[in-house]
């Protein structure tokens, strides 16, 4: 057999369905699953909706790291559904506090040679320690959870040779920033990226975790590393070696493509307002005033990372304009860096310490001043995502973070040396260090039949009609390039409340790009019984949640017409039975205005068929050739009114 990457034989290993050229549609075996409680609850009523009786894979996890602001009884009735449907399902449950999802997993779960699904588009920060992990939507896990495969095209693999070692004050952030700056945020779609290289070494699998969670910034299909002795040793300090297997690429083994980077050439960099892709020097940046430096959450998680802002600030304080914000990843590192000192070093120079989740980075609290800086550590800054709609956050790295929380201004980590007298501090990792799972409660052996309470805000999932034949609808919406999940439905205080609760989360569907189109869409509904959307490139970059296709639907949505789309959320549209299509000619998408009436006909033949739908566009008198990219499965998916039609057609429910 041929010398084989990382990637290709992870996908070997777990390969159901289809083969292994790519583009086409294969079909994976999942062994364990991951979900948080914002895209969680709609996976259990899924479950429920699907009739599940027990999960069928090695190991479901259910977190709660997302959605810990108990502002009334909303939140807390989703936790006590959640803990009691998990008992019920045989799934783990970590409760609200003990941390964010990913490192936990990782650090807990985690094991390489294994596949993993996650209803978090930040799932692949798994492949750091040789996993084959995909963020996927709520019913793709929900399906996973079940037993059934995860449905992806074939990826091509980019490998990214790493060479030599990073330069003092250039860390593992500022890495996956070059990938950013190389790549934006679209480069990567379709692909794997494979790391290989002398480099590795140097790099902890902590490390790797930061530049495999952020893959999903560059629209990667899932980000893979080696396992090697860094993952090995990483599982020693959780103290379960026995979990390690080797798996490297054979030698002489190839990609379809490559490229190098060359880590002595590393200099600190910077995603600038509001785009990860938006990657500049810090050097050019430099000495604009700053509001808050934010240090935490799923893309710096690591004990280096909290340790190394805490060296910097030792003995000295933040700026008295800064306010400086950790959130810490889980317990178990509030616990280590109490060790190390660390906790009352932050302390000391004035730090906010909040609980350990997600928070600020999902627009969970901490929002910037209107206008302000606000640099962070997180993995997106898409616009009004930290919960002000004016921000200006830009990504860094925890030495970046540090350093200008000092100064009170963007600062490049390099001059500490100058500004300070500080020399790059060196991160020795304790051999012994706290482990502590106490909020985890284990998934019982057998299921517990009883019913429970859900609280007022938790709804069934609505049902929907299966696909319109003939239609005539209005634009109600265009859009440009790169919408995100945040622009389609917000992440933050406002909407994160009702994540199981699809009709009142209508109401968000599109809210940060035009405040009136719930209400549109209500009239577009009544009158004409749907309606469709416009966009440029990339549609529904970001997040995995599917609430950004299920509002949408339940507001009569009938298709999305786009230049191109972002993996999840093209998945995502077909599981609900909304028709996903792209323009034949891209140049189409210049001529059509919102409010146009488009009439589509014998839809269902046509999307049958494959080939060219043509849609006629009422008002200029025009037709729009449209196309799309689904796989039979798909199609079938869609003309029932999406995968949990179709699913209970099949079983007679
Ligand atoms: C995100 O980073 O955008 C989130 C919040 O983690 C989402 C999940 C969600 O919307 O609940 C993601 O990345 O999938």
């Amino acid at each position: 057999m041929a010398p084989q990457n990382v990637a290709r034989k992870l996908i070997a290993s777990h390969l159901l369905e289809g083969e292994m050229i790519p583009g086409q549609e294969i079909g994976l075996r999942i062994d364990q699953t991951l979900t948080q409680d914002a895209t969680g609850t709609l996976v259990m009523l899924e479950l429920e909706a699907m009739g599940l009786e027990r999960a069928a894979t090695e190991v479901s996890v259910q977190y709660v790291d997302h959605n810990l602001l108990q502002t009334d009884f909303k939140n807390p009735d989703d936790h006590l559904f959640l803990q009691a449907i998990c008992q019920r399902f045989g799934i783990w449950y970590s409760r609200p506090g003990n941390g964010v999802s990913h490192a936990v997993h990782m650090e807990r779960f985690g094991r390489p040679g294994r596949s993993l699904a996650g209803s978090d588009s930040h799932t692949p920060a798994a492949g750091s320690m040789g996993m084959l992990a995909f963020g996927a939507g709520g019913l793709d896990v929900a399906f996973a959870i079940a037993g059934e495969p995860l449905y992806l095209r074939m990826p091509k693999i980019l490998g990214v040779e790493l060479v030599g070692a990073l330069p003092p004050w250039v860390s593992a952030k500022d890495l996956v920033l070059e990938m950013l700056r190389r790549h934006d945020v679209k480069g990567c779609r379709g692909m794997i990226v494979e790391y290989f290289g002398d480099g590795l070494a140097g790099l902890t699998a902590m490390d790797r975790h930061v530049i495999a969670n952020m893959g999903t910034e560059l629209g990667a299909t899932t980000t893979v590393f080696p396992s090697d002795e860094q993952v090995r040793r990483f599982l020693r300090l959780q103290r379960r070696e026995q979990d390690w297997v080797e798996l490297i690429a054979d030698a002489g083994c190839d990609y379809d493509l490559v490229e190098r980077i060359e880590l002595p050439a590393l200099e600190p960099l910077i995603a600038c307002p509001s785009s990860p892709g938006n990657v500049v020097r810090v050097r050019e940046v430099e000495g604009r005033p700053i509001y808050q430096s934010y240090i935490g959450s799923s893309a710096n998680p690591g004990l280096r990372d909290f340790w190394i802002a805490a060296e910097i600030v030792k003995g000295l304080r933040a700026h008295e304009r800064v306010s400086l914000d950790i959130n810490p990843t889980s317990r178990a590192l509030i616990e280590n860096l109490a060790r190390l000192g660390s906790f009352q070093q932050l302390i000391a120079a004035g730090a906010r310490f909040h609980q350990a989740g997600c928070n600020g980075c999902i627009g969970m609290g901490q929002a910037p001043a209107t206008h302000q800086i606000s640099l962070r550590t997180v993995p997106r800054n898409f616009p009004g995502r930290s919960g002000t709609k004016e921000d200006l956050v830009y990504l860094v790295s925890p030495e970046t973070a540090a350093a200008s929380a000092l100064a009170g201004a963007i600062t490049d980590p390099r001059d500490l040396e100058k500004l300070y007298g500080l020399s790059c501090p060196r991160f020795a990792e304790p051999e012994d260090q706290a482990i502590n799972h106490d909020l985890i409660a284990p998934a019982p052996s057998a299921g517990i039949a009883e019913r429970f309470e859900r609280g007022p805000n938790i709804k069934a999932l609505p049902l929907f009609a299966p696909l319109v034949d003939d239609a005539e609808v209005p634009v109600l919406l265009k859009m440009d390039d790169d919408i995100s999940t945040d622009e389609i439905l917000m992440a933050g205080a406002r909407a994160l409340p009702f994540r199981s609760n699809i009709p009142a989360i209508s109401q968000y569907a599109f809210f940060a790009i035009d405040e009136t189109f719930a209400a549109r869409a209500h009239v577009a509904k009544e009158q004409h019984g749907g309606h469709v959307v416009i966009a440029g490139d990339n549609y529904g970059q970001g997040s995995s949640r599917e609430h950004a296709a299920l509002a949408p639907r339940y507001l009569g949505q009938i298709a999305v017409i786009a230049r191109s789309y972002a993996r999840i959320a093209w998945q995502n549209l077909a599981n609900f039975g909304i028709l996903a299509l792209t323009f034949v000619d891209p140049a189409d998408y210049d001529w059509i205005e919102q409010g146009d009436q488009f009439a589509f006909s014998d839809l269902r033949e046509r999307v049958a068929a494959g080939g060219v739908i043509v849609v006629r566009n009422l008002t200029q008198r025009r037709d729009v050739r449209c196309a799309h990219q689904l796989s039979e499965r798909q199609v079938r998916a869609v003309l029932a009114g999406g995968l949990i039609n179709q699913f209970r057609q099949q079983r007679g429910v």
